[in-house]
């Protein structure tokens, strides 16, 4: 049994870093309120408790991941891995290293499967480098998950690398859009500003410059709306610093929309892709359908509404557990 306390200012803080550090399976113990601050301080400040515990497995410490990926089919267990293709050029790619192999795909060994995966990736954007720039800004189509990723992100920089993180939105369209990446900054005690025009944007920025990660939340729009994306540009340009633009897409939209998203956007200058709701994807053929139609590598995965675990970044290890289980390559 692992037993953990945490001092925190809400009980979301405290299962936000629970479920990070120990996964999901962690229970709920004990809760407690407590004052922090000098003895005679009437200022003193208001804490809670919050004790977790995880049953321990009977060889191995489950960590968050892995209890994470249980759950969702990101697992390490040597299951079967399905090769039905949905994608031509990934099913033709198949074809070609069956017959070399002189084997139907159902009869590939683990090793094979792996050695086939690496074929179809090598000559895909996937190696190209990944990193988060000091500005990084998420643009892309209505309720993709952007807000939700920003959080992931920002949660694992500032959980997980210790990063100084720091939020900016220029959503102010949708109501509620502010409230709810106010409430993430808060859960994990970093700034948050909101940049009402482009004129506060630079201000808004510069006040974050001790900020070793800004994450910039934008309005969800359309591909179609030449007006929001022209907005939305006006803002990026104000990116003064060293900056990065992701290109939210849910792998649950339809491959014509795809192609859309992917030109439209160009608008925008994105430079690299992040693909949300695979968990509600009934295969992978969109994240092939992607990798092979964009110049532009795919960042992160996400598989979930939980934040923050349901963040995977991209690569050969990620995908080979998604192709595992249920979810068919
Ligand atoms: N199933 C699933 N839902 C997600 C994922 N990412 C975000 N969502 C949900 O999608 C909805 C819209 O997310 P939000 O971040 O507000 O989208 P935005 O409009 O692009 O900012 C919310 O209910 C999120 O919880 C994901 O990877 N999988
Ligand atoms: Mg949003």
């Amino acid at each position: 049994m692992i037993i953990k306390k945490y001092i925190v200012k809400d009980m979301k803080e405290a299962f936000v870093r629970a479920r990070y550090e120990l996964g999901s399976e962690a229970i709920l113990v004990d809760q407690r309120n407590i004052k922090q601050g000098a003895k005679l301080n009437p200022f003193k400040k208001k804490y809670i408790e919050v004790t977790f515990a995880l049953e321990e497995d009977k060889n191995q410490v489950k960590t968050a991941s892995k209890a994470k990926s249980d759950e969702k089919g990101f697992s390490n267990s040597k299951k079967e891995i399905k090769l039905n293709m949905d994608c031509e050029i990934a099913k033709d790619k198949l074809m070609h290293f069956c017959s070399l192999h002189d084997k139907k795909p159902e009869d590939l060994s683990l090793e094979e499967k792996r050695q086939f995966l690496e074929i179809l990736l090598k000559d895909t954007t996937f190696n190209q480098k990944k990193d988060l720039s000091k500005i990084n800004i998420l643009v892309g189509p209505t309720g993709v998950g952007k807000t939700t990723t920003i959080a992931k992100i920002a949660a694992r920089e500032v959980l997980a690398n210790k990063n100084k993180v720091g939020l900016i939105t220029i959503d102010t369209y949708r109501i509620g859009a502010v409230e709810q990446l106010r409430t993430y900054a808060r859960i994990l005690n970093i700034p948050f500003e909101v940049a009402n025009d482009v004129y506060e944007m630079e201000g808004k920025l510069k006040s974050m410059t001790d900020c070793d990660i800004i994450l910039i939340d934008t309005l969800g729009m359309s591909p179609n709306d030449d007006k929001k994306l022209s907005e939305v540009s006006k803002f990026i340009d104000k990116c003064y610093l060293d900056y990065k633009t992701f290109l939210v897409i849910s792998m649950t939209t339809d491959k014509k929309a795809i192609d859309n998203i992917l030109e439209r956007y160009i608008l925008l200058n994105y430079d690299s892709i992040i693909l949300t709701k695979i968990d509600e994807a009934l295969d992978l053929s969109n994240l092939w359908y992607i990798l092979n139609k964009s110049s532009k590598p795919i960042q992160y995965l996400c598989n979930g509404q939980d934040v923050p675990n349901d963040i995977k970044e991209v690569n050969i290890d990620t995908i080979f557990e998604l192709c595992e289980g249920d979810l068919i390559l």
